[in-house]
């Protein structure tokens, strides 16, 4: 069984984790989105709302699914019995921080393959982060994340700026 993990902070799921997501569920009978429980972090959303808007944006696909994991990636990997990690690459600072990343995870794992998936030209520009700073300014984010995740924004930043 092909088995792949695409791990991330999810802070909130965008359309361009989803294309990531959209490129590579085909090569996999099971790909796990999952996502890093690191309580020292403060997100604007909590690990059951990252896991909830990702589960309702991958419910199309039967064999993606969504989960949380705590302390090194290379042990989730390893507890769960998965050998792929699949990162996404925007551009070349992405790449730089990606390949070191990939590298220090193979160091800690001899059987860990990373496979970088160049995003989609529409979505190059977008990131969580940027996401919420539209949100937190009023600004329209509909076209950068689903539905579900553009309402959540909304009244999280609704909610901050009270
Ligand atoms: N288009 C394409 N890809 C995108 C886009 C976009 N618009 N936006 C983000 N991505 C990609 C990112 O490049 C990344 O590959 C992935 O989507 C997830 O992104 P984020 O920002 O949600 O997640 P990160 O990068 O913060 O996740 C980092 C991890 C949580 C995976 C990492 O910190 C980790 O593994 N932590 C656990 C502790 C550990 O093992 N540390 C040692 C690591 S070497």
């Amino acid at each position: 069984m092909r088995k792949a993990v695409y791990p991330g902070t999810f802070d909130p799921i965008t359309l361009g984790h989803l294309d990531v997501i959209a490129q590579v569920a085909p090569l996999f009978d099971e790909l796990v989105v999952a996502v890093l429980h690191n309580p020292s972090k403060r997100p604007w959303f909590d690990l059951d709302e990252r896991l909830d808007m990702i589960r309702d944006a991958v419910r199309a696909y039967s064999h993606v699914r969504a989960d949380a994991f705590s302390g090194l990636l290379v042990d989730y990997c390893r507890s769960s019995g998965v050998q792929c990690v699949v990162r996404g690459v925007r551009n070349h600072v992405d790449l730089q921080n990606e390949m070191a990343m990939a590298q220090m995870n193979r160091a800690l794992h001899d059987d860990l393959v990373t496979v970088f998936v160049p995003t989609s030209p529409e979505w190059s520009f977008v990131s969580s982060s940027l996401v919420k700073d539209v949100a937190m300014h009023g600004g329209d984010i509909s076209r950068f994340v689903t539905p579900h995740v553009a309402n959540a924004l909304a009244a999280r930043a609704g909610g901050l700026a009270n």
